[in-house]
């Protein structure tokens, strides 16, 4: 299911018997069920016919040059973890995306790199949230600093930054609401954490990551436009990327927002998390062996 879009493509390629208009119709249209755009579908369509009429290309040689135009896009991102201060990675993401899970499995790769790391339990909307994070920092073997549900999530994300500074701790992971009342009031609330961290860390030791369920397609595109106007995102965490997904919204995101990818969650178990591989994502995406 996973490779379902590249080995569309790679086939496309390769039953072709000439790059003619309906090749290239053929190709704008399973670029745009990649989840690619309109708009970049078109951009990439037409660009790759001009191309071809320089020169004759193989199927491979193809692939090969539409890498190459979507690698310009994507970009990888890894958080800097200062060892010798406090570092914070707050996760953001609409409801059900992934965020609590990627953040036990971020806390358990931390962990095993030696940091000293703390979840901040600041989805305090959603009632269950917290003893969800708990069971998780249980498992991991993680500290976590939380409230009652239905308390001020700024004041968690206070309360574990105080603690956790005179822990002399190194890295808090903090749990963010996906949903309240209103979109509205859910990115006010947001903004009120951005505030309470930045008053208290550097910048340089701050990165928030958008959780962006790789299934969604087109939809991820407008959450991460939402929550970058609202409070700025640093980097993507793709999850379920071992599901049915294409991934293409990626390209979008990173040609029209030019927001670097962090992470890649594959699976629900701990381990199932890597850091994002800009040539591995590509290759995948476009079937390439
Ligand atoms: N297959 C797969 N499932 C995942 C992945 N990441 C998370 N999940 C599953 O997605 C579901 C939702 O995950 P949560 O971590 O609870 O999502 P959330 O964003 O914290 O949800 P809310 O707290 O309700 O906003 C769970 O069943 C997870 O096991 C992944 O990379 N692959
Ligand atoms: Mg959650």
């Amino acid at each position: 299911m996973k490779k379902s879009f590249g080995n569309r493509l790679a086939a496309l390629f390769k039953s072709k018997k000439q790059y003619d208009d309906s090749f290239f119709e053929n190709l704008e249209d399973l670029l745009i069920e990649g989840d690619l755009g309109a708009v970049e579908a078109l951009h990439i369509s037409e660009k790759f016919q001009n191309l071809c009429k320089k020169r004759r290309f193989t199927d491979i040689e193809a692939l090969n040059t539409l890498k190459v135009e979507l690698s310009q896009y994507v970009k990888s991102y890894y958080p800097v973890i200062d060892k010798n201060t406090l570092n914070i990675i707050l996760v953001l993401g609409v409801n059900g995306v992934g965020k609590t899970t990627s953040i036990a499995k971020l806390a358990s790769m931390y962990l095993a790199e030696g940091y000293s790391v703390v979840m901040s339990a600041a989805d305090t909307f959603r009632a269950a949230a917290s003893d969800q994070l708990q069971l998780h920092a249980d498992r991991v073997g993680c500290r976590i600093v939380k409230q009652n549900p239905g308390s001020d999530p700024g004041s968690v994300i206070y309360d574990t930054i105080t603690s956790a500074l005179a822990k002399k701790e190194q890295l808090i992971l903090a749990d963010t609401a996906g949903r309240m009342h209103t979109k509205e009031n859910l990115l006010k609330e947001l903004q009120k954490i951005d505030k309470i961290i930045s008053n208290r860390i550097p910048a340089a030791n701050y990165t928030k990551i958008l959780v962006i369920d790789s299934t969604t397609g087109q939809n991820g595109v407008r959450q991460v436009e939402m929550f970058n106007s609202a409070i700025g995102v640093d980097a993507i965490l793709l999850t379920k990327y071992d599901s049915a997904s294409k991934g293409g919204s990626i390209i979008q995101i990173g040609k029209n927002l030019h927001i670097p990818i962090s992470f890649i969650g594959t699976g629900e178990t701990y381990k199932d998390i890597s850091i994002f591989n800009k040539d591995e994502f590509l290759n995948t995406l476009l079937g390439i062996e």
